[in-house]
């Protein structure tokens, strides 16, 4: 097994139309973005994965693409995308971008192709399209099949602007094939493959189901490592969701994906059983095949973790969704602040999605006439939706927008993030910025894959000792824990009692050999 790049990497994600506006127009671009790598450099970050910066009519934040071989043009040209990969690679940031396999939009050549050729076309087997429509349900609710003017249906797992593909065509599997090789020539990193265990649909089988995990999804796969292969350590990290572990694990075996994103962690509640439990399982699924476990608190698609944790019920479940439940931001700050050393200290590879090393919290006022997510839409405005987690960041400033860019933002931003910025942060030793510089910067050094043992400290305590000598403990327990043997305190998520005891909701890096 090779030693390649990502196996103990911190990727952070940026959401570019959030991240940094360079031009005043209120949308974040690369132009933002690549005045602000150093920001990110020194952040102490080894890789960047950025949501689909293609072309785009923006039904669903860009994962409608209209064309996978350019840059949409509210964020830059082609040749800003490769200057930007360029300037990343000097800074030895990796660069990943997302591959959208499922669906494209229905803007699409392809798909206006198909709309104008009719029915019995070649065009049209590029998609779905049927004389009826079947049962299935969007995942962003109502119906799946939307029908066009001259009768036909096409199916949409998700979006009606995001017609699916139909994977049984062998031109859609070249398409993609071109795709990445158009990528991977222009020196990107890494692919995330978005909704990557949908691609393949069976109408046939009677299950309502009948697009999860196929059999034949993993032939895809197969292809595209042989393909990917032939670069130099490109990665293929899957958005899988699964609760089962053992068809979650198919996706990792040695000629498939090599890394997947682990959202049992994410939707894990902040219970020390539950936790252990679930680390314990996601080592046991990746040892055997040699991939790298991941560790994911947060993502574009769900509410901010220090708004998830100061709830009464901090999980997340992928089929209820948010359910914008109260929740006490100090309690869930401190337990964001532990969960982030805990997650920078397990073996493997560490996703950080921007706004989250500055502790932002879910924004849950957004006026309803500028919510954009087709999620929001689609459900007839029973569940919030995912722009709250999508807010644009602030950097400098006391009002808004804080140094995102000359202009206004696209979604407003709360005056409280005055508080937060890049640069009140900066200056403030305790804050959450710093918290992920230092972890960040002992992680680089010490952490990373490879291995743990658990030390027992206690039910309501997670702790273990990497293989460096740092010990890490989290205590999730009710009232203060007594710390293990240890030389030195490196790090701690909060203040620690006088008597040096380890108070509840709070974590610490121990330099214990
Ligand atoms: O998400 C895949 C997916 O299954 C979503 O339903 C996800 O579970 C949901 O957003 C959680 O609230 C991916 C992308 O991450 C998401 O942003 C896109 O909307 C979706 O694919 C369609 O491309
Ligand atoms: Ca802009």
């Amino acid at each position: 097994m090779s030693e390649t790049w990502w196996r103990g990497a911190a990727i952070y994600q940026v959401y570019l139309r959030s991240f940094a506006d360079g031009n005043g127009d209120g949308i974040g671009d690369l132009a933002g973005l690549r005045a602000r790598l150093p920001y990110l450099s020194d952040l102490g970050v080894d890789a960047i994965w950025l949501n689909p910066w293609y072309p785009s009519p923006m039904a669903d934040g860009g994962y409608d693409v209209a064309d996978y071989r350019d840059i949409e043009p509210s964020f830059g040209t082609l040749a800003e995308a490769e200057e930007f990969i360029e300037e990343a690679h000097e800074l030895s940031i990796r660069v990943i971008i997302d591959v959208v396999p499922n669906h494209s939009s229905d803007q699409s050549a392809w798909f206006q192709e198909a709309l104008a050729a009719g029915p019995g076309s070649a065009a049209r087997e590029r998609f779905w399209f049927r004389d009826e429509p079947g049962d299935w349900k969007s995942i962003f609710g109502g119906p799946a099949w939307t029908q066009v003017p001259d009768g036909q249906w096409y199916l949409h797992l998700f979006a009606p602007e995001q017609p699916d593909f139909n994977w049984t065509n062998p031109e859609v599997h070249r398409e993609f094939h071109d795709v990445l090789r158009f990528w991977f020539d222009r020196g990107v990193d890494g692919i995330r493959i978005d909704s990557a265990a949908v691609l393949v649909k069976d109408f046939d089988g009677g299950d309502p189901d009948g697009y999860t995990d196929l059999p034949e999804v993993h032939e895809v796969y197969r292809s595209w490592r042989r393909l990917s292969d032939e670069y130099d350590e490109r990665l293929l990290v899957g958005e899988v969701w699964f609760p089962d572990q053992e068809r979650f694990a198919r996706y990792l075996r040695p000629d498939e994906l090599h890394t997947a994103f682990n959202f049992d962690f994410l939707g894990c509640p902040w219970d020390p059983a539950a936790l252990r439990e679930s680390i314990r399982q996601t080592l046991a699924t990746h040892r055997p095949l040699g991939a790298p476990a991941t560790w994911v608190l947060s993502n574009h698609d769900v509410a901010r973790v220090v708004t998830r944790y100061g709830r009464a019920d901090t999980s997340w479940d992928h089929g209820d969704r948010r359910d914008g439940a109260p929740s006490d931001l100090e309690l869930g700050h401190r337990r964001a602040r532990a969960a982030a050393l805990l997650a920078m200290a397990l073996p493997g590879s560490v996703y950080v999605y921007q706004g989250e090393e500055l502790g932002l919290t879910e924004v849950d006022d957004i006026p309803d006439e500028l919510r954009q997510d087709p999620m929001w839409h689609r459900s007839g405005h029973t569940v919030p939706g995912r722009d709250g987690c999508r807010v644009p960041l602030p950097w400098s400033g006391d009002e808004a927008p804080f140094g995102f860019g000359a202009g206004s933002s696209w979604l407003p931003q709360p005056e409280a993030w005055k508080k937060v910025t890049v640069e009140a942060q900066g200056a403030d030793l305790g804050s959450m910025l710093n918290l992920y510089r230092a972890a960040l910067r002992i992680r680089r050094e010490e952490l990373g894959d490879g291995t743990m043992s658990w030390i027992d400290v206690g039910d309501d305590v997670l702790a273990f000792t990497r293989e460096s000598g740092l010990t890490c403990v989290v205590n999730l327990g009710a009232g203060p824990v007594g710390l293990p043997p240890h030389e030195a305190v490196l790090l701690a998520s909060g203040p620690l009692g006088d008597a040096g005891e380890l108070p509840s909701d709070t974590a610490v890096w121990l330099r214990t050999a």
